[in-house]
């Protein structure tokens, strides 16, 4: 759809700055020449034949919110997988494969941030406006968003249904959807009454949040997919590296917490909507643990209110803190421990797997 990708390159050209090295142009442009290929048979394939105006509609849901952003996680897998499998096995075909199971990923974020966007009452993504904010759409975005889902259990199994690792695959799938709309279901709990809970927003609840809603669909799938494919079935190899994917979940997301307040929403692509929001975001519990009385007052006056000036009285009380400093040790010394863990996974995982995904992301702005 070329007048669609015209759109999004015209708004938001700064979005495609990303960091070079985690994936040549080329392995880039073998990722994106497939997606095309997976529309055509979610909607063109002689099946629903009978209900044109739907499988017309899914494709435009599909090209929306599947093929734009970082496309990290869909990379990741695919990444992830060369990294994984045995040489002789590498081939155009398995790659093939492993490219539709990034896909996947990628519908998998497409679907979950289409319904997001609508609970957060968003109002960009990508740095277009979020799916449900188009005209005719509204809540009917959310069918849309269970449309993407359905549809990685569609392409699963048109080309993995006679794979030794179908039934891992799907599980995967199946249990990383509970895993985040557990993590969806506490981000939402955080309101009470219409106001946010401050008093229930500790650090405690923060790590579950995180560790539920991002960590698991971000980093635990994309590998865990790419581990089956590459018949690894090991539990104690699933652990290991289960383990250190959700630390690298927790500090994407407070990376992600921290650019919702002071990334550039040209950079990032999305306004940030925490703050008005009521979110139990990093920052909001670092801020209640260091405030005073008064600074914990302005924050309950302020804190979950849609109004600019509030929005504004928070952030100006982050900068008073210290959080943008707070927050750059933190990242700092995040990304060591978590460097210090990879080097003592010692199950047969390849150490520069992991090295790569946590430079991809430490420092980012997007
Ligand atoms: C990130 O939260 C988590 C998700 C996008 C998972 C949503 C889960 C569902 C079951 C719909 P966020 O709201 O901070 O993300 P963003 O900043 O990108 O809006
Ligand atoms: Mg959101
Ligand atoms: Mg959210
Ligand atoms: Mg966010």
């Amino acid at each position: 759809d070329r007048a669609l990708s015209t759109v999004h390159a015209k708004i938001s050209p700064k979005l495609t700055n990303g960091k070079v090295s985690f994936v040549s142009k080329e392995e880039s442009r073998d990722f994106m020449a497939v997606f095309p290929d997976l529309v055509r048979d979610l909607t063109e394939a002689g099946r629903h034949t009978d209900i044109p105006e739907v499988t017309k509609r899914f494709a435009k849901v599909l090209q929306y919110n599947v093929p734009y952003g970082k496309k990290t996680r869909g990379l990741f897998a695919v990444k992830a997988y060369k990294m994984l499998e045995n040489q002789q096995n590498l081939t155009p075909e398995s790659i093939r494969q492993a490219i539709i199971l990034g896909w996947c990923v990628q519908m998998c974020q497409g679907s979950l941030v289409v319904l997001d966007d609508v609970m957060d009452n968003s109002e960009t993504r990508r740095g277009v406006p979020c799916w449900y904010r188009n005209p005719n759409i509204g809540l009917s975005a959310i069918n849309d968003g269970l449309l993407i889902r359905s549809g990685i259990y569609s392409v699963l199994r048109k080309y993995f249904a006679t794979h030794p690792s179908y039934v891992y695959l799907m599980e995967l799938f199946n249990d990383t959807f509970l895993k985040t709309e557990m993590g969806q279901a506490l981000d939402t709990m955080s309101q009470h009454d219409g106001k946010p809970n401050l008093d229930a927003f500790t650090m405690k609840r923060y790590n579950a949040i995180v560790k539920y809603k991002t960590a698991y669909y971000s980093f635990h799938l994309p590998v865990g997919l790419a581990m089956y494919l590459a018949g690894m079935y090991d539990p104690e190899q699933h652990r290991q590296a289960k383990t250190i994917l959700l630390e690298m979940g927790h500090f994407f997301q407070v990376q992600d917490d921290f650019l919702d307040a002071f990334g550039d929403p040209e950079v990032t692509g999305k306004i940030g909507t925490d703050i008005r929001d009521g979110k139990c975001s990093w920052l909001v519990v670092v801020a209640l643990q260091r405030a005073t009385p008064s600074q914990k007052k302005i924050i309950l006056e302020n804190y979950g209110k849609a109004d600019p000036e509030a929005e504004n009285a928070i952030k100006k009380l982050y900068e008073d803190i210290g959080l943008p400093n707070t927050f750059a040790i933190y990242e700092e010394e995040s990304y060591n421990m978590i460097k210090t863990h990879i080097q003592q996974i010692s199950k047969g995982l390849p150490h520069q797997l992991f090295f790569d995904v946590l430079n991809k992301i430490y420092r980012r702005t997007m």
